[in-house]
């Protein structure tokens, strides 16, 4: 499908994207003539859900002014994902004392990985959908430089997609570490303009710290590792996130938190998950939907958003990301978590 954004989107009667139920026609005429200063307007926010009309979500930002500009779309949307009204302020809590999630699965039979992942992206700079290729290539030298001066276990090496071998880059892809080409939802936002150019790993030799550049986020920075050991993944994440904030600066907002491309990241841009084996349960997606819903939980499949479970092993995450704390979206996963194991066992 195309759509040349002149006129309000016709939108397929099957659509549950939250751009479908927000976007009157009333208030597309009223938004799509604004341009934000780096060049960034409504049709281009809106892109990616009418072309893909399988969204859930089918708005992305272009920068900081875009939550502003266009914020009589972008703030119903955002109340509907993370129950956050616009008179709401975000909160912070990076401090691992303040979490309490002992390993649920010490013996190892249901949890088979914990990630933690941040999104994040620089100051004074667009968002993804609205970089010039310039300021993207600016971007990943800034941030491969940054981490260049991490040390001891988070300690690495910058690997640019672009003189990636074709093997390496799918055996990465294969083995969770690294992002996906090709992405619809990301090439129909703009997000994937002049690529492989700019993008790339950074991760440590263990691969239990890793640094995504200028993928959805500018950087998305991941703790990850086999197990249920959520309070270490957790410790090292923070670690992480602290050290490469004081050379790097993020783009942050009061009320808002951290800015994403994707408003389902705003906040914490914080999702913490799980991949549990779960065959029982796992035959009855009703009750593994209601125990994951009581909890705020998303079930994603086994490679990642817009993918299928594999022999019952599914990914279990915060859905929320904004108005709670970063403590508040591991322990809410956690304490989800302990629940599904414990039905689980009882079945
Ligand atoms: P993101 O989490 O960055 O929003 P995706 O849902 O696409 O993006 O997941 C990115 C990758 O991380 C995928 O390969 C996915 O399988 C992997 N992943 C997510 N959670 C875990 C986990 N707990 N253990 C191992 N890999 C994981
Ligand atoms: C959609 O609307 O389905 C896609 N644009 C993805 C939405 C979820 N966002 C995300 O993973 N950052």
């Amino acid at each position: 499908m195309r759509w040349d954004g002149s006129s309000f989107p016709e939108f397929t009667p099957d659509n549950s994207s939250l751009l479908r139920r927000h976007l009157s026609k009333e208030l597309f005429e009223q938004l799509k003539g604004r341009v934000t200063s780096s060049g960034f307007s409504l049709p281009r926010a809106i892109y990616s859900g009418v072309v893909n009309q399988d969204s859930s979500i089918g708005v992305y930002a272009g920068d900081a002014e875009s939550y502003l500009l266009f914020s009589s779309l972008f703030d119903p949307i955002i109340e509907d994902y993370h129950g956050f009204s616009t008179t709401d302020t975000h909160r912070s809590d990076l401090n691992p004392a303040t979490l309490s999630a002992p390993n649920p699965d010490p013996a190892g039979q249901y949890i088979l990985s914990t990630r933690i992942r941040v999104g994040r992206n620089l100051a004074e700079m667009p968002l993804g959908p609205a970089i010039s290729r310039e300021q993207r290539k600016s971007v990943e030298s800034q941030v491969a430089r940054a981490l260049s001066h991490l040390g001891g276990e988070l300690a690495g090496s910058y690997y640019p997609l672009l003189n990636m071998e074709e093997a390496v880059q799918n055996r990465l892809i294969d083995d969770h570490f690294l992002f996906k080409t090709g992405d619809r939802f990301l090439e129909a936002a703009g997000l994937n303009r002049d690529w492989p150019e700019g993008r790339g790993i950074f991760h440590n030799r263990e691969k239990t710290f890793l640094v995504w550049v200028n993928e959805e986020d500018q950087l998305r920075i991941i703790s990850m590792q086999q197990g249920g050991d959520i309070e270490a993944v957790f410790t090292r994440l923070v670690t992480a996130v602290k050290q490469i904030e004081t050379t790097v600066p993020f783009l942050h907002d009061p009320r808002l938190g951290y800015l994403s491309s994707c408003p389902t990241n705003l906040g914490t841009a914080m999702r913490a998950s799980v991949h549990i084996c779960l065959p029982k349960l796992g035959s009855d997606m009703p009750a593994l939907k209601k125990i994951a819903d009581s909890h705020h939980l998303q079930i994603r499949g086994i490679h990642g958003e817009h993918s299928e479970s594999e022999s019952g092993v599914f990914d279990i995450s915060n859905r929320k990301r904004l108005g709670i704390s970063e403590v508040e979206c591991v322990q809410g996963m956690y304490n989800g978590v302990v629940a599904l194991i414990n039905k689980e066992k009882n079945l």
